[in-house]
């Protein structure tokens, strides 16, 4: 009976799994390492974005919601500010001189000055908060879904919706961290090792990277590691990281 069981756990898992998640092989595509820089692997990653130099990051669960800007080199703390522990802080970006911050279930997105990081207006919305980037006009996020949307930064009131979607047309759940560049958008999807790229106008996955070998990376260097989550652009390459991981990858990402 254990044994049939077993069968049907994995069964299950494997059928959960091929459902929600990109499986297409055809989209796989390599990357190369450049760096790894230190991260404050006390820091529940859920926004992660450079502004210029600076990298900007916010952390999440209750009593532990921080927005923080740091060098990424060296992880010196320019500014930071700490939620109220009723918040459970999540996505995080940076457009027109402000700073957005999403909520995980409290439906408050944060709006704060970029220089002083003093709170200027707060959106509410419908539904949970998860990832948050922008291609330079509209704000783009996440909420655990296939569903992405833009929304206008100063209403909050969605101008677009998308549906992420394999070539294939499977649905990809569970969107999570995100970052706009290269004219496309990058997600990470929650508890899988992959990052994907998607086409800002169709929803289709474009690529698909797998970042296993990082994880392992992190595991190594803090057992308590969680999950891949955290993807900023600046000058060509990308910075990876996850929610208790020890470090940032430095990365570019390669295309066949
Ligand atoms: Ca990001």
């Amino acid at each position: 009976m254990k044994i049939h069981f077993f069968i049907l756990t994995t069964m299950i898992v494997f059928f959960a799994c091929s459902k929600d998640k990109p499986q297409d092989t055809a989209l796989d595509q390599d990357y190369e390492m450049i760096n790894v820089h230190p991260h404050d692997s006390s820091y529940f990653t859920q926004g992660f974005e450079f502004r210029d130099s600076v990298l900007v990051e916010g952390t999440g669960r209750n009593g532990t919601s921080r927005l923080i800007k740091y060098n990424v080199t060296n992880s010196q703390v320019y500014s930071e500010i700490i939620l109220p522990d009723e918040y459970f802080g999540e996505g995080t970006t940076v457009l027109n001189g402000k700073v957005y911050q999403l909520t995980w279930t409290s439906g408050k997105c944060f709006v704060y000055d970029y220089e002083t990081l003093a709170e200027l207006n707060t959106f509410n919305y419908t539904g949970e908060g998860w990832g948050l980037t922008n291609n330079g006009t509209d704000l783009i996020m996440s909420n655990g879904s296939s569903m992405i949307y833009f929304r206008d930064p100063n209403t909050f009131e969605i101008k677009k919706t998308l549906s992420v979607k394999t070539s294939s047309g499977a649905s990809v759940h569970d969107l999570n961290e995100l970052e706009f560049a290269d004219s496309l958008i990058w997600a990470n999807i929650w508890e899988d090792n992959n990052i994907i790229s998607i086409d800002p106008i169709t929803g289709t996955v474009t690529n698909k990277y797998n970042m296993s070998d990082l994880r392992i990376q992190a595991l190594d260097g803090n057992p308590y590691s969680d999950v891949l989550n955290g993807i900023a652009y600046k000058d060509g390459t990308f910075f990876v990281t996850g929610k208790y991981w020890p470090y940032i990858f430095e990365i570019k990402f390669l295309r066949k």
